[in-house]
């Protein structure tokens, strides 16, 4: 890009944008969670490091191996519920105060956006602080069930407890999917943050939104199968690159940016 601004990673393209948009989406994945301490999926030392993506998150793996797929889950519970909103999620959170309509789209399941302060989040894969039974799909939300080393039953019908988020060769909550795509023919920003970009529907999102005249910006140190496709990629991490991305909305209006709000503009 030949208009990135000296001081800043951003174009000023995507800082005009942003000062007169009334709607953006932020989708996002695993990476912004990383930054809090959570680990993601496909990196070396990731979640699936050890074990292929099928062995773990997908319902016949649950059936073959119950123990060592709740094993597995309460490890992670175990990581997210002690894991605090990172820099990213809650510069996120602030866009609320410059643009009307700001919609988290997540692949995660950790409820850190919500956490970090965002009030419109559409959990795409569910929510690891929510579980229902196998058999009659009682509801077992906000339970806790982190002490419980063996996999839980149903008081209704003894079935199994699994948690309720969506594994592969599941279909995604109807509403949420349907809302995603609202949102993102919507906008007129729409980011696609810390997230590899290789599990569908989520990955085809950003490529509804181009179709339908949004600008895509892509946050993630590293290239993705949506990188061709995004009118922008800033390489960096969504915890120093989003708060940078603030004050700069913020400069582009004239307000006087809180010298004491800790923003750390040298690692522009
Ligand atoms: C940073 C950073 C920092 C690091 N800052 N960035 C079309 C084509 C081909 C296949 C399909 C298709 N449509 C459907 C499919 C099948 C399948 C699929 O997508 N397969 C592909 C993988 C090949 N999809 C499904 O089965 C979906 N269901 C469905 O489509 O139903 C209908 C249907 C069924 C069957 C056939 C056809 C249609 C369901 C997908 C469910 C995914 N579930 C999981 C587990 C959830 C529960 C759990 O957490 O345990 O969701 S899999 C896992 O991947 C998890 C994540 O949400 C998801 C995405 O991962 P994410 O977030 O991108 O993480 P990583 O680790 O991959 O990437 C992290 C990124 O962050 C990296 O890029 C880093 O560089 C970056 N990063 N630090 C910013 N600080
Ligand atoms: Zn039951």
């Amino acid at each position: 890009m030949t208009d990135r601004e000296s001081t800043t990673p951003f174009t000023s393209t995507l800082i005009e944008r942003l000062s007169t948009a009334t709607s953006i989406v932020f989708l996002t994945g695993a990476g912004v969670s990383a930054e809090s301490g959570v680990a993601t999926f496909r990196a070396a030392d990731g979640l699936w490091a050890k074990f292929r993506p099928e062995e773990l998150a997908n319902v016949d793996a649950f059936l073959a191996n119950p123990q060592m797929v709740w094993e597995w889950y309460q490890a992670r519970r175990t990581v997210i519920l002690e894991a605090e909103p990172n820099a990213g999620h809650r510069a996120m959170a602030d866009f609320q105060d410059l643009i009307p309509q700001v919609t988290i789209v997540t692949q995660n399941i950790d409820g850190l956006h919500q956490e970090g302060g965002s009030s419109d989040v559409v959990e795409l894969h569910g929510n690891l602080r929510k579980n229902f039974c196998l058999n009659c799909r009682a509801r077992y939300d906000d339970v806790d069930l982190l002490s419980e080393q063996n996999v839980q039953r149903c008081t209704e019908c003894d079935g199994m407890i699994r948690p309720d988020v969506v594994w592969f060769g599941e279909l995604l909550p109807q509403d949420a999917i349907d809302r995603a795509e609202f949102e993102v023919k919507r906008a007129n920003v729409v980011f696609s943050v810390g997230t590899s970009s290789v599990v569908w529907p989520a990955a085809g999102l950003p490529l509804i939104a181009r179709e339908a005249g949004a600008y895509v910006v892509e946050i993630n140190p590293e290239e993705t199968p949506l990188t061709r496709h995004a009118h922008e990629s800033i390489r960096g991490m969504s915890g120093q690159i989003l708060p940078l991305l603030v004050e700069s909305v913020r400069r582009s209006r004239g307000e006087t940016i809180d010298e004491d709000a800790g923003l750390d503009t040298s690692a522009a």
